[in-house]
């Protein structure tokens, strides 16, 4: 990306050409193990483009994808990405190649390491409201509540990933043992 926002992408490591197309999402993350983080772009048109670390350049990855999110799902210590398609289905890969599927269908997609093993896990929230999590990416459990919008960070800092939800009336609200809410005083509603 130049100084005036341009992308640009080379797949042959020589020649450099302009993305003709503007991001509708990104995530960064450290792609290459070097320690430097990269970028990855969903164009609006769905492309998945990868750039290893900032001003490597662009590569095209396979695949289609709506909403894009890094973690490292196989604890490897590089960068992996997961996202929803157009139709809520969620995907992942650890190599950049080949997308796997995992079941259930969601309009917001995270991803949380919510055992502590330092290998990140996914959860999201579908179109009704309702917050799932996956320990193995296979198997879905349901967090009771509804959520709008749904965040992680390890609030208590034992080393598990902890869930900050906002809801359908702006309330803010944490749970750490992924069972009950807590809410965080003072709505955002009326800002
Ligand atoms: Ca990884
Ligand atoms: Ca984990
Ligand atoms: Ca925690």
């Amino acid at each position: 990306m130049d100084s005036k926002g341009n992308m640009y992408y080379t797949v042959d490591k020589s020649t450099w050409n302009s993305l003709s197309a503007s991001l509708k999402d990104f995530a960064l993350g450290d792609f290459s193990g070097s320690g430097l983080f990269g970028i990855a772009g969903i164009t609006n048109s769905g492309d998945i483009y990868l750039m290893p670390s900032v001003g490597s350049g662009w590569s095209k990855l396979p695949g289609l994808l709506n909403t894009i999110v890094t973690g490292d799902f196989d604890g490897n210590g590089v960068a992996d990405l997961a996202g929803l398609d157009v139709y809520g289905n969620i995907w992942y890969t650890t190599d950049f190649k080949i997308w796997k599927g995992t079941v259930g269908n969601l309009s917001q997609l995270i991803s949380i390491d919510l055992n502590g093993d330092n290998k990140s896990e996914l959860a999201g929230i579908n179109s009704k409201g309702e917050i799932w999590t996956t320990k193995d990416l296979i198997t879905w459990e349901r967090v009771p509540g509804m959520m709008s919008l749904l965040k992680s960070a390890d609030l208590d800092g034992n080393g598990t990933g902890d869930l900050i939800g906002l809801d359908a009336a702006g309330n803010m609200w944490q749970s750490t043992d992924l069972k009950t809410w807590m809410n965080i005083p003072g709505s955002l509603a009326n800002f």
